[in-house]
This record gives C-alpha cells, sequence and structure tokens, in this order.
C-alpha cells in the first residue's frame, strides 16, 4: 500500500490497493490512514455495489440513512444525487455527516457512479489543524462549553433539501433529531483533539440563546473552512473517499450545472465521543 499526501493537514492518496479483496492487516492500515488523514482517496477500484456493501461490513456496522432516496437498488446504499434540471446539491455546505446523532457516524465510503464532465470535487478540511490553530485562550474556553446539534431545518418538509433530489423522500415525514457534543471532542481512536461544531446542522451552546451562540459559531465556521486546512478530491470514473466525521468536514462543489452526477455513499457506524 503506497500512501501520498494530497494537502498538508488532510487527505491522503492510496494506491497499491484493491478494496473489494482487502482484509485483515491491510485493511487495519487503511482504517488507520483514514482516521490520521481523515480522508483517503483510492483511485481505480471498479467495486460494484455488493462488494462496496461487503467492504462496509468488514470495516464495521452499516448506519442506514433514513432521509436519502435508497433507489440505487440496495437498503444500505444512499444514493447522492443531482439530475441535470436540479439546482441545489447535496452536501453543497460545510458539514460533518450526523453530527445530529448522539453516536454519530464514523465516516462514509463514497463511489464515483456517475460524473459531469467537469467540476463535481469534493473538498475535506482538517477539524485537527483547526483546533491546532486556536488560541490557548479560546481553546480553554471551548473544552468547556458543548452545543446542540439538529438536522431538522435541512430535511423536514419545506427544509433546505426540500429543493435536491431528496424532496420526494421527505415529503409528509415527521423527523426530530437533537444531539448535544462537546465543542472539543478527542478522536476516539488517535487521541487528537478536533473541534467539533459545524454551519449545517450546529445551531447553539447549551445554555446560551442562538444569538448569543452566533458571533462565536461563524467565527469557528470561518476558521474551519481556511483554505489551508483543506484538500480537494477531484473524482475519476473507479474513485473511491473513504472519510471520517469526526476529523473533518466536507462540502460538494455544485459547479456543474446541468449535467448529472451520482455518488453510492455508504455511512459507517460509529461509536460515542466525548472530550
Ligand atoms: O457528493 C459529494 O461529493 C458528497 C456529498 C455529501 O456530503 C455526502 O455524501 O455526505
Ligand atoms: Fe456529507
Amino acid at each position: 500500500m503506497h500512501q501520498s499526501p494530497l494537502a498538508e493537514h488532510v487527505g491522503v492518496e492510496i494506491t497499491g490497493v484493491q478494496m473489494a479483496s482487502l482484509e485483515g492487516e491491510a485493511l487495519d492500515a487503511l482504517k488507520q490512514a483514514v482516521y490520521r488523514n481523515g480522508v483517503a482517496v483510492l483511485r481505480d477500484q471498479d467495486l460494484s455495489p455488493e462488494q462496496h456493501i461487503a467492504f462496509a461490513k468488514r470495516w464495521g456496522g452499516i448506519d442506514v440513512n433514513p432521509f436519502f432516496p435508497t433507489n440505487s437498488g440496495w437498503p444500505e446504499i444512499a444514493e447522492v444525487r443531482k439530475a441535470e434540471s436540479q439546482k441545489n446539491n447535496i452536501g453543497g455546505g460545510w458539514h460533518t455527516d450526523h453530527s445530529f446523532d448522539q453516536v454519530p457516524a464514523m465516516g462514509s465510503i463514497l463511489v464515483a457512479r456517475e460524473l459531469p464532465p467537469e467540476g463535481g470535487d469534493t473538498l475535506f478540511s482538517s477539524m485537527g489543524a483547526a483546533y491546532d490553530a486556536l488560541s490557548d485562550g479560546l481553546k480553554q474556553t471551548l473544552s468547556t462549553l458543548r452545543a446542540v446539534h439538529t438536522a431538522d431545518h435541512i430535511y423536514q418538509p419545506g427544509g433546505y433539501y426540500s429543493q435536491t433530489d431528496l424532496a420526494g423522500e421527505m415529503t409528509g415525514q415527521e423527523l426530530s433529531t437533537r444531539a448535544v457534543h462537546p465543542v472539543i471532542i478527542r478522536h476516539p481512536v488517535t487521541g487528537r483533539k478536533l473541534l467539533y461544531v459545524n454551519g449545517a446542522f450546529t445551531t447553539h451552546f447549551e445554555g446560551w440563546t442562538r444569538a448569543e451562540s452566533l458571533p462565536l459559531l461563524k467565527y469557528l465556521y470561518e476558521l474551519g473552512s481556511r483554505d489551508e486546512f483543506q484538500c480537494r478530491v477531484q473524482w475519476q470514473p473507479g474513485s473511491v473517499a473513504i472519510w471520517d466525521n469526526r476529523a473533518t468536514w466536507h462540502l460538494a462543489m455544485n459547479d456543474y450545472h446541468g449535467h448529472r452526477r451520482v455518488m453510492h455513499r455508504i455511512t459507517i457506524t460509529g461509536e460515542p465521543i466525548g472530550a
């Protein structure tokens, strides 16, 4: 297995690996690469949906996302799709998946299925680097805070995603999501300290009003999205990205209007997170 960094703080490209047959020590090495680099990109994988599911099961449990269309034909696979006629995309703002769950998903395995002729890259940002860049004073203050996360404003009828491909799935759905997490968490495997708020799902600090929380949250959202903490994944047919939701944010670029893009996502079960 050969690893080469995608950027200074986040992302690694891995070659010399076929995921379909990966197990044992080689699988453990790939897991470590994901935990330490936040996201790993593997090229030329030619993974069938069945192999995608089997790989995810070898990694750990699968979280089936109740919000996404499962019209890929496999209930374990969420189809992340933008049609030619759509304007908004899924994941178009900086976020980390499932932070609104009290035990958030570990991460996802995203397989490129249909790509636009150009564009449609995915950006990742390092929450370890964002934490490290804080002053000692702000680190200290944030270490005493917890934040509330919800997805109700996004997934409920009339929410932001009603303009994406998820719309049909969401109609009439009564969903309420809420979790409270420390603002600074420790990575459950590496022990690295990480900033754990995100602009999509974190609404306020526990015990603070939203108005009081917003200025500081906005500062943290700006910090976390600085160019120097990012890497860019350019998809090719056969590309697969595996990311860690605790260690990174991600953003799907929405710069290919008029073209279709289809990705297959499997979300891997996580473990309790804490300070
Ligand atoms: O389509 C992408 O590149 C990523 C979309 C996203 O946010 C996700 O699958 O979690
Ligand atoms: Fe996402």
